[in-house]
């Protein structure tokens, strides 16, 4: 019987072994949906601590329950190494892998690189090669295939090996959206590694959109994240034409928002933070500066996102400049840390650009964060203030840069001196106001 309908046979038999290289935010989801559609899963890391933890049946992702975990070791359907070497007993391999941006803002793609090549020591025919790491259009065929076809002597994709490309959507924190109901889009190599491709993640995800490529697919991820991307620009620059205007820039985009059809709100803010959406769409961009093309909108729109430190620093400026005082000397209080509301991680966070910023310009820098207690940043190693009322009534300007939900707004904004908002965490448009030394009350929001 051909290679792949064996492995076909298999995966319809929830008798292929499937095999997950990195653990992370999504690795980890990834594997335990898979077990708990019936699959066996090997986890592959370098972490040995991960790999522990699931040895002993514990998650530490927020988004994967400790039961969950302990359930499929305990089955004997979930187990993890740090050794590829467990490959050569796997069905499928899917690599989870990091693709961070490097120095020089261009993809690191050294992560999967050394997934590939170490995968392609272990390879053996009737095996599934699945990347999921979001990255730019052609990786897939270009990095990945050939290190597969010069494995175990040469092999030929589609025949010996299937190879596809399946974007992950992994939504840290989210939980109405999970892995095995939020729609999986996949491109095979080929036709056969399409239909085994289809197959597996049929077997285990709700929904699957096929798509005519690899690299169909490996687009597909980058313009869900890069529209996000342009899409806050806008918002932002929003923001820049309505201080112009003298107008408050989330009023009218809420307004605008009340249009039933044919809008899509996206608010201002302090900058974009994350691992996805300032990093997926220079991937594109990356790409396609290669082929002699410059993407207009991802490039001018990530040079808004990134100018906005310098806009609310410049807002500070303008606040304690009111009261006659200089940022030099100056205590400011920043308020929320991470890159969004309600999560605690602090990558490429909007809030690290301001704080730096401001503590070149000679501010003394303190901070309050409901899910980040202490982090280091520019030789600044800061804790989360131990009261937030004292560290209000110490500081000479509050920044807030994180809105999370476990906060009294109304509160700090009474609370504050002198308040800049970058996420208008008062109602937009309300006529709250904030106290400011002068006794004189400014109206919320985007003013200080
Ligand atoms: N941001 C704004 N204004 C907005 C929306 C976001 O300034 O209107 C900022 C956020 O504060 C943050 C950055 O942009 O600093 C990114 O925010 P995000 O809401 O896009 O959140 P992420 O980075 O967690 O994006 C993830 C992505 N998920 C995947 O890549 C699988 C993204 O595709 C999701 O749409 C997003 O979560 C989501 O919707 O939560």
């Amino acid at each position: 019987m051909a290679l792949k309908e064996q492995l076909l046979r298999k995966i319809f038999a929830r008798q292929a072994r499937v095999a997950v290289v990195g653990l992370g935010y999504v690795g980890l989801p990834l594997a335990v949906t898979f077990g708990e559609a019936g699959f066996e899963v090997v986890g592959i890391d370098i972490d040995a601590d991960k790999v522990r933890h699931i040895n002993e049946g514990r998650s530490y992702i927020e988004d994967v329950e400790d039961a969950k975990v302990g359930r499929l070791a305990q089955d004997g359907r979930l187990s993890a190494s740090a050794d590829y070497a467990v490959l050569t007993a796997c069905d499928v391999v899917s690599i989870c892998v990091p693709t961070p941006l490097g120095k020089t803002r261009a993809p690191d793609i050294s992560f999967i690189v050394r997934a590939a090549e170490t995968i392609a020591q272990y390879l053996h025919p009737g095996m599934l090669v699945a990347l999921e790491s979001t990255t730019f259009p052609g990786t897939t065929t270009e990095i990945i295939l050939p290190r597969c076809t010069r494995a175990a002597g040469g092999l030929t994709v589609g025949q010996d090996f299937f190879l596809c490309f399946s974007p992950e959507r992994v939504d840290p924190g989210r939980k109405d959206w999970t892995t095995k109901n939020t729609p999986k889009v996949m491109g095979g190599v080929t036709p056969a590694c399409q239909e085994v491709a289809a197959a597996l993640y049929g077997a285990a995800i709700d929904c699957v959109v096929q798509v005519s490529s690899p690299e169909a697919a490996e687009m597909t991820k980058l313009l869900e994240n890069t529209f996000r991307a342009v899409n806050i620009g806008l918002a932002n620059e929003v923001l820049l034409i309505c201080d112009k205007l003298g107008l408050n820039a989330w009023e009218v985009i809420e307004a605008a928002a009340t249009k039933p059809f044919g809008f899509m709100k996206f608010l201002p803010g302090p900058g974009l933070g994350g691992h996805c959406i300032p990093v997926d769409p220079q991937y594109l961009s990356w790409k396609m500066r290669t082929l002699g093309y410059t993407a207009r909108f991802i490039e001018l729109a990530s040079d808004v996102n990134r100018s906005m430190p310098w806009y609310w620093v410049r807002k500070v400026q303008d606040a304690l400049n009111e009261v006659g005082k200089p940022i030099r000397g100056s205590t400011i209080l920043v308020i929320g840390v991470a890159y969004k509301r309600d999560v605690s991680d602090l990558r490429e966070a909007p809030a690290l650009d301001i704080i730096s910023l401001l503590h070149d310009k000679g501010a003394h820098i303190t901070y309050h964060d409901l899910h980040v207690p202490a982090f280091e940043h520019v030789g600044l190693a800061l804790e989360s203030a131990p009261d937030l009322g004292m560290a209000l009534e110490a500081a000479d300007c509050v920044l807030i840069a994180a809105d999370h939900s476990g906060y009294d707004w109304e509160w700090i904004h009474s609370a504050s001196r002198l308040m800049v908002d970058t996420r208008a965490t008062l109602k937009p448009g309300a006529l709250s106001l904030a106290r400011s030394e002068g006794g004189a009350d400014r109206r919320s929001g985007v003013v200080f």
